[in-house]
C-alpha cells in the first residue's frame, strides 16, 4: 500500500480536477505575490483566469534557470522572509546560485513527497538508513533524512565522503539501507573490495540513488556487487529537491508526484508541447508551494512520459529513466550523443570497470570524443597488445550500436578521481564561444 494512496492511487479524472484547481490557485498566488510572473504573464497576454483547463499550461511562458539566477537571492520568493523556515541552495556548475527557500507548509510537503519515494523502496522503521547525500545546502541530505525520520528509521547522517568509514560503520551499525549518487555508491562497493569486506555480506539490503543520470546497466551493475535492490530517486533544487518522482517495486518508470508537479514534455528547441511518449525535455509547474512555485521551469532534462497502470497500483504518470541534459547532448558527426549512451555501452564490455569520462575536442570545424575508460586490473597487465585489442573492441562497439567514431584510452585502474556526489562525466575542452 502507498504512503498517501489517496493521492498516488486517484483515478485519473479526479487527479485532473484536483491539479486544476491548485494550478488556478497558485497562477493567482504568484501574479499576485512575485512581479517577475506578473510582467511575464502580462507581456505575454495571458491572465490566470485564461487557464481553465490543465492542458491551457502551454499558453503560460516557460521559466528558465537564468531568471532564477537573475533573481537571485529572493526575487522568486512570494512569502516575506518570517514566514520562511528552510533556504537551500545550488551552485550548480556555474554562474550565481539559485535559491530554494521554503514555508513549514512546504516543509511538510516536501517530506511527505520523499517518504512516498522511501516508502515505495520498501523502507520501513525498522531500517538502518545510512544517508551519504551530502548534508548543507545541497538538497539530497536533509531531503532524505527528514522522509526517513518520518518513517521512523535509526537515521545514520554520515554525508558524503570518508568512505571507509562509511564501510566501517555499515558494516558495525549493520545499516539495511543506503542513500547516495550512483557514482559513491560504485566507489563505496570498490573501497570494500580493497577493504575486503563483501558487502553483499553485509545486512544492507536497498540503495535510494539519484542527482545525477544513470543507466539502467549501471543499476545492474550496483545491485550485483551490492546485492542490493537499487531504487531511484529524482528531483532538483528549483522544484524541493528530491521527492519529485521515484520508483516502486516494479522498477519500470519513476512516478511522477503529479498533485504536485505538473510534468509536460516539449521541444527543446521550438519550445512545442510534445505528444505522450515523445522524448523531449521535462519541463514542471510545482502547483502546491507556498514560497517558490515554478510556473513551467524547462529542466534540461531529457526524458519521455507514460501513462499506463503499473502493477504498483499508483496511478500517477511515469516518467523514463533520464537519458541525459540537453546541455550534455554531444553533436559528433553530425549524430545526436548523450554520455548516457556511451555509459551503457562501456558496461556491456566486460574488460572494463564503470569508471570513465568523455572528453570532448574540437578539430577543425569537427568534435571528436575521447572516451577514458579504466581497465580491470587483470586486463590492463596483459600490457600494450591487449590494451590496444581492447581499446579497438570498444570503439568498435560503439561505432556499431551509435555510429560514430570516437577514440578510446583504456587507463590504468584508479586513474580516474572518484566520485563523493555527482560525478564529472564530460571535460569539454572546446573553445568557448
Ligand atoms: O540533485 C536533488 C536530488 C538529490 C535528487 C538527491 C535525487 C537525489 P540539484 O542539485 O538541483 O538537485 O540537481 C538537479 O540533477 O535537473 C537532473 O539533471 C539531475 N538529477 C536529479 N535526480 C536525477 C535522477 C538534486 N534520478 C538535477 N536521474 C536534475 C538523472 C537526476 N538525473
Amino acid at each position: 500500500m502507498p504512503w498517501e494512496d489517496q493521492f498516488e492511487c486517484m483515478p485519473a479524472e479526479k487527479m485532473q480536477a484536483f491539479q486544476l484547481k491548485k494550478l488556478k490557485e497558485t497562477l493567482e498566488w504568484v501574479y499576485e505575490k512575485i512581479p517577475f510572473y506578473r510582467k511575464k504573464l502580462d507581456e505575454n497576454g495571458v491572465k490566470p483566469a485564461d487557464i481553465q483547463h490543465v492542458r491551457d499550461l502551454a499558453k503560460l511562458p516557460v521559466t528558465v534557470k537564468n531568471d532564477l539566477r537573475d533573481n537571485y537571492p529572493f526575487g522568486l520568493c512570494a512569502v516575506p522572509m518570517e514566514q520562511l523556515v528552510r533556504i537551500h541552495a545550488s551552485s550548480g556548475t556555474t554562474g550565481k546560485p539559485i535559491t530554494g527557500p521554503y514555508t513549514a507548509e512546504d516543509l511538510e510537503q516536501w517530506t511527505q513527497c520523499m517518504t512516498r519515494n522511501l516508502w515505495a523502496a520498501g523502507i520501513r522503521k525498522t531500517d538502518i538508513v545510512q544517508n551519504a547525500y551530502g548534508y548543507g545546502l545541497f538538497t539530497g541530505g536533509l531531503g532524505f533524512h527528514q522522509a526517513a525520520t518520518r518513517i521512523g528509521c535509526a537515521v545514520v547522517p554520515t554525508s558524503s565522503g570518508m568512505t571507509e568509514r562509511q564501510i566501517t560503520l555499515m558494516k558495525d551499525f549493520g545499516s539495511t539501507v543506503l542513500f547516495s549518487t550512483p557514482s559513491y555508491a560504485l566507489t563505496i562497493a570498490e573501497r570494500a573490495e580493497e577493504m575486503g569486506v563483501d558487502i553483499r555480506d553485509l545486512p544492507l539490503r536497498v540503495g535510494v540513488f539519484g542527482a545525477e543520470p544513470w543507466t539502467t546497466a549501471m543499476r545492474d551493475e550496483i545491485q550485483e556487487r551490492m546485492g542490493i535492490k537499487a531504487m531511484e530517486a529524482y528531483g532538483l533544487t528549483e522544484l524541493c529537491g528530491p521527492g519529485v518522482a521515484f520508483d516502486c517495486e516494479a522498477q519500470d518508470g519513476l512516478h511522477i508526484n503529479e498533485d504536485h508537479f505538473l510534468a509536460e514534455i516539449v521541444d527543446p528547441v521550438t519550445l512545442e508541447p510534445l505528444p505522450l511518449g515523445e522524448p523531449g525535455e521535462l519541463v514542471f509547474t510545482a502547483i502546491q508551494r507556498r514560497a517558490m512555485p515554478m510556473i513551467r521551469y524547462r529542466t534540461k532534462d531529457i526524458t519521455r512520459l507514460r501513462r499506463e497502470p503499473c502493477a504498483c497500483g499508483r496511478t500517477f504518470i511515469k516518467m523514463d529513466k533520464i537519458t541525459g541534459r540537453s546541455d550534455d547532448m554531444l553533436i559528433i558527426s553530425g549524430v545526436n550523443v548523450f554520455p548516457s549512451q556511451i555509459e551503457a555501452l562501456l558496461l556491456d564490455v566486460e574488460e572494463v570497470l564503470p569508471q570513465y569520462v568523455l572528453v570532448v575536442r574540437k578539430k577543425g570545424h569537427l568534435d571528436q570524443l575521447s572516451v577514458r575508460v579504466e581497465a580491470k586490473p587483470e586486463v590492463y597487465d596483459q600490457g600494450e597488445e591487449k590494451r590496444g585489442q581492447v581499446e579497438k573492441k570498444i570503439g568498435a562497439h560503439i561505432q556499431g550500436m551509435i555510429g560514430i567514431g570516437v577514440k578510446v584510452e583504456l587507463l590504468a585502474p584508479k586513474t580516474i578521481t572518484r566520485s563523493e556526489g555527482k560525478a564529472l562525466r564530460v571535460i569539454d575542452e572546446r573553445p568557448k564561444g
